[in-house]
């Protein structure tokens, strides 16, 4: 089981994109054990994005992700950093395959809708960031024998 952090960035709170982009991620069998609207810090966003800083795009990228609400989420599932990145799609809404969030409701490269965790490591650094541990919920599914086998003990 993996836990990874997805940001439902200002543009699509705005939008009103938020009830369907999270449709994806439950549709999918995805567990959601933390979410909550915030507004992020500019020392937040920069600690958030340190690895593009310096990067061309860096200003815009912080004065963006801070200049409205955002709702942030911690989300489980078996390989659940690679199925939600390839649910959300390529980078750039304008690349972005159809069928994925991107692709399906932006064409802008800037107001991308969604950040996901890319890695083990940066899932557990921005859930750090974002989360108290008391914020986050893991429940058992009453579903779950169905979305997995877990007839060998580890859901599959
Ligand atoms: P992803 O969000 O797909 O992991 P990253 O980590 O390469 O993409 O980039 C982080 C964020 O920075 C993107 N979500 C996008 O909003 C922004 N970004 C990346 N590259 C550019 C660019 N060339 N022009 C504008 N914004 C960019």
């Amino acid at each position: 089981m993996e836990t990874t952090c997805i940001i439902l960035k200002p543009d699509a709170v705005q939008r009103g994109l938020m009830g369907r982009i999270i449709s994806r991620f439950e549709d999918k069998g995805l567990q959601i054990i933390g979410a909550k609207v915030m507004l992020i810090s500019e020392e937040l966003a920069s600690r958030h994005y340190a690895v593009h800083k310096g990067k061309p795009f860096y200003n815009k990228l912080l004065q963006f992700m801070t200049s409205s609400p955002v709702l942030v989420m911690a989300i489980q599932g078996v390989g659940a950093i690679d199925v939600c990145r390839k649910l959300m799609g390529a980078t750039f809404g304008s690349q972005a395959d159809p069928g994925t969030i991107r692709g399906d409701f932006g064409v802008s490269n800037s107001y991308n809708l969604i950040h996901g965790s890319d890695a083990p490591e940066s899932a557990e650094t921005e859930i750090g960031l974002f989360f108290d541990q008391n914020e986050l919920f893991p429940y058992d599914m009453a579903i779950k024998g169905w979305i997995y086998d877990i007839s060998g003990g580890e859901p599959e």
